[in-house]
């Protein structure tokens, strides 16, 4: 098995209110085709790629968005996406919003093999945003209103030639997402992301910071878990007043950014992506069973909030 893949970051453009889905996944067929004719083995899609940020909207009743979210998959409209990958031999990760038939939503992410089977799928554990409507904020963000937290931890696969998992957007501002997946020596990690680029509740933020913020975690995830790390934006005014960062990338195992987008448009990022790298980290500074120390971590899983001394 080649130990080396070539890897699409496939960054999106804007998706609007009323782009149908048919409309988006021609795009994503489009970028697809393109990564195979630059003989890419993997696509990776950003976070819900098959419809606008819905969780902009607010509604009172949140059947309202059900419409946004997919209850099967594949279905009619994503049919190409596997279509064209069992018949060109190459996998790709989509992010989609999920409603289970028991009635569920997640924010979901799946990678499918060079044979268009669905070998992995993860649910969005850190939900960023709030659950009602608020007045403060330049523009809402109701995940928490629209979706649960994820129910699958942070699994990974062994597919592809590697050991592979994803997560989804605000999770990559968290060490504990990696290293979930750095203590299952996980080798890449997939992301799509929707980050606006300037914070909705003003502060200090600029859209430097946020860009600064976004490398930042990922690459201190990739070193820090010797291992690949993908991220993929939906970039661009997917609204007035409401932009999302662009910036997707490819990290290496040392944490350097070795590709990056140069558009906030459609674009594929591409790399050549030796898996083997990973393992002179894991193997030295990062050989997690000779030097973690599990007696002093008990905090991380033991409270949520940060407990200050006394005054
Ligand atoms: N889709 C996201 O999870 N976005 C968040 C924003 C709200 C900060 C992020 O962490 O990028």
């Amino acid at each position: 098995m080649p130990r080396v893949l070539r890897i699409a970051a496939a960054q999106q453009g804007p998706n609007l209110e009323n782009d149908s889905r048919q409309v988006i996944v021609a795009r994503l067929l489009e970028m697809m085709k393109q990564a195979k004719a630059d003989n890419c083995d993997l696509v990776v899609f950003t976070e819900t790629a098959l419809t606008t940020f819905f969780p902009r909207f607010y509604a009172d009743d949140r059947a309202e968005m059900d419409p946004w979210f997919e209850r099967d998959m594949p279905n009619d409209a994503t049919r190409p996406l596997f279509d064209f990958a069992s018949e060109n031999k190459i996998g790709f990760s989509l992010g989609y919003a999920e409603l289970t038939p028991e009635g569920r939503h997640f924010n979901t992410q799946i990678l499918v093999d060079k044979d268009a089977k669905i070998v992995g799928k993860y649910r969005k554990v850190h939900l960023p945003g709030h659950a009602e409507y608020e007045d403060r904020r330049a523009f809402q963000h109701l995940e928490k209103r629209y979706f649960e937290p994820g129910d699958l931890g942070f699994p990974v696969w062994r597919t592809m030639g590697g050991v592979m998992g994803m997560c989804i957007c605000n999770d990559r501002r968290w060490p504990e997402t990696y290293r979930v997946m750095g203590l299952q020596g996980v080798e890449l990690v997939m992301l799509g992301y929707n980050t606006p680029s300037l914070n909705g509740l003003g502060g200090t933020d600029t859209p430097e910071i946020r860009m600064h913020h976004n490398h930042l975690s990922m690459q201190a995830g990739a070193y820090q878990n010797a291992t690949w790390v993908v991220g993929v934006a939906k970039a661009g005014e997917e609204a007035p007043g409401y932009h999302l960062m662009g910036g997707s990338c490819i990290v290496d195992p040392d944490g350097r950014i070795v590709a990056r987008a140069e558009t906030e448009d459609d674009e594929l990022v591409i790399h050549d992506c030796d898996l083997d790298t990973c393992k002179f980290l894991k193997q030295s500074t990062f050989d997690f069973a000779a030097h973690r120390r599990t007696e002093h971590y008990g905090p991380i899983v033991e409270q949520t909030g940060a407990t200050p001394p006394p005054e």
